[in-house]
């Protein structure tokens, strides 16, 4: 399924009668190298995170348990995506506004990234997310 220019995709799931194992291989199943993870959990109940976009860095998000929302936005499109499942992956391309929200109390969203943090890289006014991802559409 196609949404913006993120994508979601659904990883296979190698179960046996130990459970479930799931694997994100870079350039095999991501479309990109991993430089860093990050994960956020026990978010309080209404809060809303993220409001922003990237400069350079791509990103996989992962709700590996409990479930979230994204809400994305590309300048072009606006859609909202759920997060229930740990083999559905939201691949965000840098020049996707994204809001998550509705985080179960049991929400463990895993976060991978292209790049290294670096704080220059966000996008944090919406104008100039805007004015930015407008001019190269
Ligand atoms: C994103 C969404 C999905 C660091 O020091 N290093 C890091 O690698 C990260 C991710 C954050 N931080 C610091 C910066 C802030 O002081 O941790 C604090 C919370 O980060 P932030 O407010 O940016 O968190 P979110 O949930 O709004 O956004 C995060 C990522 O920052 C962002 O890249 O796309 O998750």
């Amino acid at each position: 399924m196609k949404t913006n220019n993120s994508e979601l995709m659904e990883i296979g799931v190698l179960g046996d009668e130990r459970g479930n194992l799931s694997v994100l291989e870079s350039y095999i199943n991501l479309p990109f190298e991993i430089k860093r993870v990050f994960y956020i959990y026990s978010t309080k109940d209404g809060v809303r995170r993220g409001f922003h976009a990237h400069y350079k860095t791509k990103q996989a998000l992962i709700s590996v348990a409990g479930s979230c929302k994204v809400s994305l936005d590309n300048t072009v499109r606006k859609e909202d995506v759920i997060l229930d499942s740990p083999n559905k992956v939201l691949i965000l391309e840098p020049n996707d506004w994204h809001e998550m929200y509705d985080f179960s109390d049991d929400c463990v969203l895993l976060v991978l990234a292209s790049e290294l943090y670096n704080s220059n890289d966000y996008i944090r006014d919406y104008e100039e997310f805007i004015k930015v991802y407008s001019e190269t559409k």
